[in-house]
């Protein structure tokens, strides 16, 4: 059964359903649809009503068997002991555990090494150097970013998602793997605030960034904690600016998302402020996920890491 969540939190992992106006209150929690993935629609256009902003997300469960994701844990902890000539090839985004993940791919958005984004030139030649770690990760039988372009043309009324690609025809970085150990986290933040760095500069002009979204598959969810928290209202859109959340940002309308391995949401993360909150217990928390946005004539939209 379909479900809209909220308002609040879940309680015992069971979402508390929501009756929803038409016109959506900025003091109501975020909205988010929530539905297992054996009963989506062929066809639908949920993704043009995130656009629209008349919803705020959705959360697809069981997009995958766990049995998938545990592999794909096991396979992400390995590579976690790799080398390359530039360093580990899990490097740390963050220089505290409280806003730190592991991650496998290069943000195109601000880490501890690159404080604005990391250069274009950078960015390419990494992206192609670790692109052939995910060609193991995703085996044979799970193709994974043909499964989410497949997923996003169903829940756009048919729009393709595309990877972008630079003007020289080079492709940006597929997917980034997270992985979240004990007390690693996300600090409040929304997407928004960091669209000024040079790769996110130089993508095509018919791209529209206040469209921002970020959309991930939950390979392993740990023993506690790593919820993630969507707040509404609590950020003014202002791109760049991320020096603008409020102190009591826990006062602010918000929903709480356990989330479990098969799990896939995508959500308006430029414009809503969200966390995660710190891992609790030695299970790692991973994530497979990409940003994107939507093309200013709305007819598809792109994604890259
Ligand atoms: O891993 C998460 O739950 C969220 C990560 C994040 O900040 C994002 O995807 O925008």
């Amino acid at each position: 059964m379909l479900q809209l969540v909220g308002p609040g939190e879940y309680t015992d992992g069971v979402p508390v359903h929501g009756v929803w106006s038409a016109m959506h209150d900025p003091l109501e929690p975020p909205r988010l649809l929530d539905v297992p993935a054996t009963e989506l629609p062929l066809a639908c256009d949920w993704l043009g009503q995130l656009h629209r902003q008349e919803i705020d997300g959705i959360v697809v469960r069981g997009l995958f068997k766990p049995s998938v994701g545990a592999t794909m844990s096991t396979r992400l902890h390995q590579l976690m002991d790799s080398e390359t000539d530039d360093g580990p090839l899990l490097r740390m985004t963050g220089n505290n555990k409280r806003n730190a993940v592991n991650v496998l791919g290069h943000p195109a958005l601000p880490t501890s090494r690159h404080p604005t984004g990391p250069p274009v030139e950078w960015y390419l030649d990494h992206s192609a150097e670790v692109s052939v770690f995910y060609e193991d990760l995703f085996d044979d039988h799970y193709e994974f970013p043909h499964v989410i372009e497949q997923l996003f043309r169903r829940l756009a009324a048919g729009r393709p998602l595309q990877l972008i690609h630079a003007s020289d025809g080079r492709p940006f970085g597929r997917y980034s793997a997270r992985g979240f150990a004990e007390q690693q986290g996300f600090v409040p933040h929304a997407e928004g605030m960091h669209v000024g760095g040079p790769v996110v500069e130089s993508m095509s002009d018919d791209i529209d960034l206040d469209t921002l979204f970020s959309m991930f598959a939950v390979v392993s969810a740990p023993d506690a904690g790593g919820e993630l928290v969507v707040y509404r209202g609590a950020w003014q859109g202002l791109r760049g600016r991320s020096d603008q959340l409020p102190q009591d940002l826990h006062n602010y309308p918000h929903v709480v998302l356990p989330l479990q391995p098969g799990d896939f949401i995508v959500f308006a993360a430029g414009r809503l402020v969200h966390e995660v909150r710190p891992v609790v217990g030695e299970r790692m928390r991973w994530t497979v996920g990409a940003f994107g946005a939507f093309s200013k004539s709305e007819d598809h939209a792109v994604y890259w890491a």
